[in-house]
């Protein structure tokens, strides 16, 4: 029996030359944000999106990436997609699972609304290890993965399909 390799499966043709690609991301948690940013813009570059093409702007938390991300659509129509990036970590108050539950579902909504694709880069972990596992840069002696390539690349599929 195959081996069973956990995550999405890239398609091998992918072109981003001529893309326009809006990265918002959040100021919270940022020492994890961070690498997941530089991975996605890393993944996006070298699928030929220009750096000229890649807007990179900032908001506090997650819960304002569904404000920040339509709003910046509509400032920048010329945008293809945008990839709305933010960790949020599990504490001891409820805090956690309103955040999460309304970031999710605002940011489906922009995509919606606005006709242009939404990548949801947001990690909603239970423990810190879990995060920077899936930021790419672990601490428990195992990297994980940088879960900005996946949202580079489906943004950039996203944004290709939107066009036909
Ligand atoms: C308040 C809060 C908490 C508790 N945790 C996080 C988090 O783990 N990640 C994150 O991006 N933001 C967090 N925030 C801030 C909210 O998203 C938001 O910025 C504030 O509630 C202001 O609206």
């Amino acid at each position: 029996m195959a081996e069973f390799e956990k995550g999405v499966v890239p398609r091998k043709d992918l072109n981003g030359a001529g893309l326009r690609i809006l990265i918002v991301h959040t100021r919270w948690n940022l020492s994890i944000v961070d690498p997941l940013v530089k991975g996605t813009i890393e993944t996006l570059r070298s699928a030929g999106v220009t750096a000229e093409n890649i807007l990179v702007r900032d908001v506090p938390g997650a819960f304002e990436l569904p404000f920040a991300s339509q709003q910046l659509l509509r400032q920048h129509p010329d945008v293809d997609a945008c990839i709305s990036i933010g960790v949020l970590i599990k504490g001891s108050t409820m805090h956690f699972e309103y955040i999460a539950d309304s970031t999710c579902h605002g940011l489906m909504r922009v995509g919606l609304d606005s006709g242009k694709p939404v990548v949801l880069g947001v990690l909603t972990c239970l423990t810190e290890d879990q995060a920077f596992e899936r930021a790419g840069i672990g601490r428990q002696g195992h990297a994980g993965h940088n879960h900005g390539i996946d949202w580079a690349q489906a943004a950039i599929e996203m944004a290709l399909l939107n066009k036909k």
